[in-house]
């Protein structure tokens, strides 16, 4: 008998994007637990352990399995058609996807919503937001920033960094690694990252016609949210 699967996620969450898609691409039938930020630490704690508050997580059978490359690694236990895993060179790039690239895809997305924080409503589906709405997700950006050590200088580095990290996908993508007809774990790790990326008009430019938005639109075509160009202070993004 298939063993039972729940997953609990956090809605708008990349890696949570990365959990749900190898359990498509297994085609895994699987409850799907929608927590609300907040509550989710408590909740989180409870069933997975003190430490493991973040998501994603996935119950076997009622058995925890937390971290999106612990869940893609069980998935591949319990289904191994269509492979996550082909080779080592894809499961050391989805180590880089998750350990290297996966932080941007909070700290630029909240980076960015301190200088536009209308924008916020777009990730919820909701246009950017009226005055009070603006007054609350100041509010909401400045307690993301501080939980998740955002700094200027530190949005400054990342930003001057990021095209590294783009030229890294690019000979990932040159090299066979990702981008092929069926997507492995390292497509789901690093396209969840970038699609989040592709919500800030300032970055988009930087993606465009690349390998990393294709494989980005190609497993995750649907996701909200748009900071309009000129979010980040001028100079700071890297030019094309
Ligand atoms: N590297 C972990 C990161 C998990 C993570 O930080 N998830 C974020 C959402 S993107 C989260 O749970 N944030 C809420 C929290 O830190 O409590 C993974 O891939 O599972």
């Amino acid at each position: 008998m298939a063993p039972k699967l729940v997953l609990h996620v956090l809605p708008p969450s990349h890696p949570c994007m990365t959990a749900t898609a190898a359990l498509r691409l297994k085609g895994l039938e699987h409850e799907r637990v929608e927590l609300a930020p907040g509550p989710h630490v408590e909740q989180m704690r409870a069933i997975y352990g003190e430490e493991r508050h973040t998501v994603p997580g996935m119950l076997v059978d009622g058995e925890p399995v937390h971290g999106s490359r612990a869940i893609l690694a069980r998935l591949e236990e319990l289904a191994p058609e269509p492979v996550l895993y082909p080779s080592d060179t894809v499961r050391e790039a989805e180590r880089w996807g998750e350990q290297e690239l996966q932080d941007l895809g909070r700290r630029l997305p909240w980076g960015a919503l301190h200088f536009r924080p209308e924008a916020v409503g777009t990730f919820g589906g909701v246009g950017p937001l009226d005055g009070a709405g603006t007054d609350f997700a100041i509010r909401l950006v400045r307690g993301t920033w501080k939980y998740h050590g955002i700094t200027a200088a530190r949005l400054q580095e990342d930003l001057a960094g990021l095209p590294d990290k783009l030229a890294h996908v690019q000979k990932l993508a040159d090299e066979g690694v990702i981008g092929g007809e069926q997507p492995n774990a390292a497509d789901l790790q690093i396209g969840a990252t970038l699609r989040v990326l592709l919500t800030l008009g300032d970055l988009r430019p930087l993606l465009s016609d690349s390998a990393g938005e294709r494989i980005a639109l190609k497993c995750f075509p649907e996701y909200q949210g748009d900071v309009p160009a000129g979010a980040f202070p001028a100079g700071w993004t890297p030019t094309a």
